[in-house]
């Protein structure tokens, strides 16, 4: 794309307002550690390949599946694939990272070469909402960054650490535009992907948002347990308000709606098994952590996401993320 011209009238288009602006500057003016730094500007690296391949996917003939199926038991999307490629080249090119996972990868993944005296861990959904790819919906990548618990490669207690141990997490939403949104103890802000391809704050401190939106879907009913019916029969009938119901199918993007809007985003876990649908690694625990960092909240049908002891690397639970009062409701209401 052509270069911004200085705007005087407008800083945040203007070079000069645009350095002030930029992300790597900025990033790098909130986060202390140089290493930390260069954990995150290469996630932001690989977000904005990830967001050209996702435009011209159909183009690219990366639309459609590769055949092969992931760990989820789902048939692997080319863009799947792509993204998940380009976030474990770039974090390894970083040479900052310890070990990464994802949820597209079984097992424990290393950046090649091997960083074994790299300090980081570095989890990851290179793609989420794949059900949207083919259909020009918005998805996203979601990400979380560790310290190292051991130097032992081998050990998976290095990506099994609760959520509260987190330090930094985000996501990247490929939507009507490119959003990356960074998360640290008590700051979240929101980057806006320009057509000369720099990330530019456009909201700085964000906190939830505190519109009456609910976000679930409805099919499920027959499998809600009485409390949740309960709920959701309230938040329908105004008795706790005016409520509108919004449901993208792809966790990120209704994330991001309640984060800025406000609401709250459930998919309750399946009462009989109590297995959930959602991640808690890869999407839970980094999307709990940007909600705490906004005086928001999130729980599985019990206890806060980020206080769970993840026992397995593929763990799925129940998630209900929104702001504070919401999740309280809820909890009053159940
Ligand atoms: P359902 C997308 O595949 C995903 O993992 C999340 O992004 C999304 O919130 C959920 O599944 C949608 O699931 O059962 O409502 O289609």
């Amino acid at each position: 794309g052509e270069l911004y011209e200085p705007e005087e009238e407008n800083p945040m288009l203007g070079w000069r307002g645009a350095s002030r602006y930029y992300s790597k500057e900025y990033i790098d003016s909130f986060i202390e550690d140089s290493n930390l730094q260069e954990v995150i500007s290469s996630i932001s690296t690989a977000c904005k390949t990830i967001s050209n391949s996702v435009r011209l996917a159909g183009i690219n003939d990366l639309l459609g599946k590769t055949g092969d199926i992931n760990v989820q038991g789902e048939k692997v999307e080319k863009l799947d694939e792509f993204a998940n490629n380009t976030l474990i080249n770039q974090l390894s090119k970083s040479k900052k990272v310890f070990m990464m996972g994802s949820e597209e990868i079984e097992s424990i993944i290393l950046p090649q070469p091997e960083n074994p005296n790299a300090e980081y861990i570095v989890v990851f959904d290179p793609l989420d909402g794949s059900s949207n790819i083919d259909v020009s919906i918005s998805i996203g990548t979601i990400f979380a960054i560790y310290k190292k618990i051991n130097s032992n490669q081998q050990d998976v207690d290095n990506l099994l650490q609760k959520g509260n141990q987190i330090l930094a997490s985000g996501y990247t939403v490929y939507g009507s535009s490119t959003v990356l949104c960074l998360s640290i103890p008590n700051k979240t802000s929101l980057f806006t992907l320009s057509d000369n391809q720099e990330f530019f704050l456009t909201t700085e401190n964000i906190v939830h948002g505190d519109s009456k939106v609910y976000s679930i879907n409805e099919s499920n009913w027959n499998k809600f347990t009485k409390g949740n019916k309960l709920w959701v029969n309230k938040l329908r009938s105004g008795e706790l308000g005016k409520y509108t119901a919004r449901y993208v199918g792809s966790l990120v993007a209704d994330f991001h709606r309640n984060l800025i809007k406000g609401g709250v985003f459930a998919y309750p876990a399946d009462p009989k098994s109590g297995i959930g649908r959602l991640r808690l690694i890869y999407e839970c625990n980094p999307l709990a952590f940007i909600a705490k960092q906004t005086k928001g909240r999130a729980t599985d049908e019990s206890e806060d996401i980020l206080d769970i002891k993840p026992s397995a690397l593929h763990q799925r639970v129940g998630l209900y993320i929104g702001g504070k009062e919401e999740i309280d409701i809820r909890e009053k209401i159940i």
